[in-house]
C-alpha cells in the first residue's frame, strides 16, 4: 500500500478586493482543517479572483495580479504551515517570469516546502479580445501564453504526480501525456463560470456534469488518481460552480465536496490502486496502436473527408 491522504482544498469565492494576505489566512486555515493530510491541493489562480473577466490594457493593471517569484513574502506563511505540519502542497497563481512573461501555473511541494514541480497551463479557453456579443469576459488568451513545459510528471512521496488547470481537465490529451510517463496522481485546479457565456440555457446542472465526466474519464483511461479543486461561489456577481471531487482509478469519485465555499475533501488514495489498470486493460505498451494515431499530434483544426 502506498497511501496519500489528500485534501481537496475548495476555494469560495475572492471578491477582486481581497488582499492576498487574507486569502493566504483562509488556505492556512484549510491547511489546519485538512488535518493528518499527506497532500493539499488548491484551485487554479488561488491567490486572488478570477481576472480575466476583466480587461484592461494598463500594463502596471495586468500584472498587479501576478507573482514574480514564489514563494514571496505574502505566500511564505502557507508554506511554513506546510512545512511545520509536513504537508505537500499544490496551488495555482499567475506568474510573471522575469523575462516579461505572463503564464497560468501551478506548483507542487514536497512535504518539506521545497517546490518539486511547476506546470504551465498549455489549454487556455476564452478569447483575446474583449467579445460583447459574450454575457461575461474570459480573456485568458490575452493575459496568458500558453505553457512551455509540457505535462511533465513529477516523482515525490514515493508516487508519480502531474498537474493540469482546468480547461486542461477538458483534454484527453493532457491525461494521456501523463499517463504515458505512468501518472499516479493528477492534481487540477478550475474556475469554471456557472454559466455558458454563450449559450445562456448551459448552466451549472450540465457544467458540473462535465467537469465530473472529463475528470473521471481521464481517470480510468489512464488508471490514476485525479484530483479535481474548484473555486466557486459568487465573486463580483460572477458564479463558479463547485464540485471539486477526488476520482479513484476506476473513475469513480469517492470524494466529493458540498458546499460552494471553502470546504476540506478528503481521501485515502492509495496509488497501488493504479497498477491494476495498468497492467490489464491500460497497458499501454501491449494495447495502444500509434500507427494510427497519427492526426492527434499532426492536425489541430478537423480536416473533413471528401464529398
Ligand atoms: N479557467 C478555465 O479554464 N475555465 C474554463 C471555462 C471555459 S469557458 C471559456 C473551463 O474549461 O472550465
Amino acid at each position: 500500500m502506498r497511501v496519500i491522504n489528500v485534501a481537496a482544498a475548495q476555494m469560495g469565492a475572492i471578491q477582486p478586493d481581497e488582499s492576498r494576505e487574507a486569502v493566504v489566512e483562509r488556505m492556512v486555515k484549510l491547511m489546519r482543517d485538512a488535518d493528518g493530510a499527506d497532500l493539499i491541493v488548491y484551485p487554479e489562480l488561488t491567490l486572488t479572483t478570477f481576472f480575466p473577466r476583466y480587461f484592461t490594457d494598463q500594463q502596471a493593471e495586468i500584472d498587479k495580479w501576478f507573482e514574480t517569484s514564489m514563494p514571496n513574502t505574502v505566500t511564505e506563511p502557507l508554506f511554513a504551515e506546510a512545512r511545520a505540519r509536513n504537508m505537500a502542497m499544490s496551488f495555482g497563481y499567475a506568474e510573471l517570469t522575469p523575462e516579461g512573461r505572463h503564464f497560468n501555473t501551478a506548483i507542487l511541494t514536497d512535504k518539506v516546502g521545497n517546490i518539486v514541480g511547476k506546470y504551465r497551463k498549455v489549454h487556455l479557453p476564452g478569447h483575446a479580445e474583449v467579445d460583447d456579443e459574450r454575457t461575461h469576459q474570459h480573456l485568458e488568451k490575452y493575459y496568458f501564453e500558453p505553457g512551455d513545459l509540457g505535462f511533465p510528471v513529477f516523482r515525490t512521496m514515493g508516487g508519480i504526480f502531474g498537474m493540469a488547470i482546468c480547461n486542461d481537465r477538458r483534454w484527453p490529451e493532457t491525461y494521456r501525456v501523463m499517463g504515458l510517463q505512468g501518472v499516479e496522481m493528477v492534481l487540477i485546479g478550475y474556475n469554471t463560470p456557472s454559466v455558458n457565456s454563450q449559450r445562456g440555457a448551459e448552466g451549472p446542472k450540465k457544467r458540473l456534469f462535465h467537469s465530473s465526466l472529463v475528470v473521471q474519464s481521464g481517470a480510468y483511461q489512464n488508471s490514476t488518481w485525479v484530483v479535481s479543486v474548484a473555486k466557486c461561489g459568487v465573486e463580483d456577481g460572477h458564479p463558479l460552480i463547485a464540485g471539486s471531487l477526488i476520482a479513484n482509478p476506476d473513475g469513480e469519485v469517492v470524494a466529493v465536496a458540498v458546499t460552494e465555499e471553502d470546504e476540506i475533501v478528503q481521501y485515502p488514495c492509495d496509488l497501488d490502486d493504479t497498477v491494476f489498470g495498468k497492467q490489464t486493460v491500460f497497458d499501454f505498451k501491449r494495447h495502444r496502436r500509434t500507427e494510427h494515431y497519427g492526426r492527434i499530434v499532426s492536425q489541430t483544426g478537423v480536416e473533413l473527408p471528401p464529398e
